[in-house]
């Protein structure tokens, strides 16, 4: 993997939800908000668009030493550079991945379940994304959410780094921590907030502080 990582507020971005801003000044507003992570995700997007919108984030992410995941598309993050890839149980698998990345680009897999756990081959991968959390409407094609408890029990069962997602915003973020998660992964409450700096600002604040009130 590249260097070490903080997933404790990765973005996650969203065309749609960004609106007339766009995805480029979100992935702005985060990092100047403190976010740790951005990745870039649009399972709609052309190609040469893809290609184009990764390489304009990455001139942001880059002077900033945020790291760069772009999801799903490996051929993306390929061909500008990035500093990672993140795939779900469908995509292609994480050991076939690593071969085409390379030893050090860093690797996230998706899981939604304890099943998963069990079924996939966690080989190479760097951290997990684990959910939905609680009900989400960004991703229609969403598993169940697993509530806090279905993340405890994951979080329970490995020792890979676990980033938290669907559902989450300052308002349960810190509940995420305290089960275990490294982090909170973020779409709408950071992408559709009036103000997206602000909204990672706080977030940020709030998994700071269910870390320390984790602390023994
Ligand atoms: N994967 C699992 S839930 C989800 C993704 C991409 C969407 C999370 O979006 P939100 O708006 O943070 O609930
Ligand atoms: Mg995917």
């Amino acid at each position: 993997m590249t260097g070490n990582f903080d997933l404790s507020v990765y973005l996650v971005t969203d065309r749609v939800l960004s609106g007339v801003r766009g995805v480029i000044d979100v992935v702005e507003m985060a990092i100047a908000g403190g976010a740790t992570m951005i990745q870039y995700r649009d399972p709609e997007a052309k190609t040469r668009t893809l290609v184009e919108e990764a390489r304009a984030i990455l001139a942001v992410t880059r002077p900033a030493g945020v790291p760069f995941i772009v999801n799903d598309r490996i051929d993306v993050a390929l061909a500008v550079g990035a500093d990672g890839v993140h795939v779900g149980q469908s995509d292609m698998r994480v050991a076939d991945v690593r071969r085409l990345i390379g030893p050090k680009p860093i690797l996230g897999l998706s899981i939604t379940s304890e099943a998963d756990l069990d079924a996939s081959d966690f080989g190479g991968v760097d951290y997990l994304g684990v959910g939905p959390v609680f009900a989400t409407s960004t991703k229609p094609d969403a598993a169940p959410p697993i509530n806090v408890g279905g993340l405890e029990a994951i979080v329970a069962r490995t020792k890979i780094p676990i980033v938290a997602i669907g559902g989450l915003h300052a308002g349960n973020a810190a509940d995420a921590i305290t089960a275990g998660a490294a982090g909170v992964a973020i779409v709408s409450a950071i992408c559709a907030a009036p103000d997206p700096l602000a909204a990672t600002r706080e977030l940020v604040g709030i998994v700071s502080g269910a870390r320390k009130g984790k602390a023994p």
